[in-house]
């Protein structure tokens, strides 16, 4: 019996590529019901040559479905109880259940088997955890990580298709020699809004008393989380760039035992949706523009870090919207039907 399935969210970056990767992936449903807030209730949008229109999201919403996919935001925390309250699972891509011990954090070729015990509530890990997992995974089965520092390059689209929009304004009016709008980046939220067009913002989500960002921590505890292991030294930096799509990380690592470059590459090339670009005479190595729209995460410049006894540096690159956010969340509902966990 094909699932019902309903998207919160659907008219936002994330619930876009929902309905984009269902198509292309052909998944499978009976109904589907697309929910968001009320402000984008009323709209049309066609999905598989059929016009849906877009209802705005109540308790009552979920009533008959059985996968519900939350693009993410504030509206999980209250409506996600409500979902599962009427028989739904919930797949979560907003941070409000992540660290909740009854709900596992997964990203479906990392650790699948925290899929099989949940109370309703299945939680979609950060973009930039997710791509940051996915290269670390094998290396740390066969040689265990000790320590993970990260850097990443953040595209606008994990800020919604307003910080897109604003990027592609701002580049317009620098080149139209007008004057640059900033009311977005870091954070619409925020008092302060910043240009990104040829410009960088150490800051992504705000700021916690430790001086490090949300963002920073989340890529710690949700690693520690997805991994299961809290041993892990892990401290990261997480910087919006302009670029629209694909998250870049600079990711240098501490292992407990040796692990050759040649090694490295076989682990990551035998991992499924990791693929190996990393050919420097060639000048080929991942970059955002050339790994957008695509499924794998994309590892290059591997290289020994000879500063301690056994460490590695990794550049990772992985479309935010897409391995990040959507396809992630749908692998998760794909895996789950597949395994009769729905
Ligand atoms: C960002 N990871 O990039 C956050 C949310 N997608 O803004």
């Amino acid at each position: 019996k094909k699932p019902n399935v309903a998207i919160l969210g659907a008219t936002g970056a994330v619930g876009q590529e929902f309905l984009k990767l269902i198509a292309e992936r052909n998944f499978p449903f009976n109904n589907l019901k697309l929910l968001a807030s009320e402000r984008s209730a009323g709209k049309q949008i066609e999905v598989l040559g059929k016009t849906y229109t877009v209802e705005e999201a109540t308790p009552d919403s979920f009533n008959g479905i059985d996968i519900a996919l939350f693009a993410g935001g504030a509206a999980s925390k209250t409506l996600a109880p409500e979902a599962v309250r009427r028989g739904a699972i919930v797949i979560d891509n907003s941070s409000a259940f992540r660290m909740d011990p009854d709900v596992p954090l997964v990203v479906p070729e990392v650790n699948p088997e925290a899929l099989h015990s949940h109370k309703g509530i299945i939680a979609n890990p950060n973009c930039s955890t997710i791509i940051m997992v996915m290269a670390l995974k094998p290396i740390h089965d066969r040689a265990k990580i000790k320590r993970i520092v990260v850097s990443t390059y953040q595209a606008v689209s994990g800020a919604g298709k307003e910080a897109i929009d604003e990027l592609t304004e701002q580049v317009t009016d620098i080149l139209a020699g007008r004057p640059v709008q900033a009311n977005i980046l870091p954070s619409a939220s925020l008092p302060k809004h910043y240009q990104i067009a040829f410009n960088l913002l150490p800051q992504i989500d705000v700021f916690l008393e430790d001086g490090y960002t949300k963002e920073e921590m989340k890529m710690v505890h949700e690693t520690h989380k997805i991994l299961n292991d809290y041993s892990i030294g892990i401290t990261a930096t997480t910087i919006r760039v302009p670029v629209y799509r694909s998250h870049s990380e600079s990711v240098n690592i501490e292992l407990a035992s040796d692990l050759s470059v040649d090694e490295t590459k076989e682990l990551l090339a035998g991992f499924q949706g990791v693929s190996i670009l990393d050919n420097p005479a060639e000048m080929e190595y991942p970059m955002p523009l050339f790994c957008s729209d695509k499924d794998d995460v994309y590892v290059g410049r591997i290289r020994k870090d000879t500063s301690v006894p056994y460490g590695l540096n990794l550049w990772v690159v992985g479309d935010q919207i897409r391995k990040g956010a959507a396809l992630n969340a749908l692998q998760i509902a794909e895996y789950m039907i597949a395994h009769q966990l729905v």
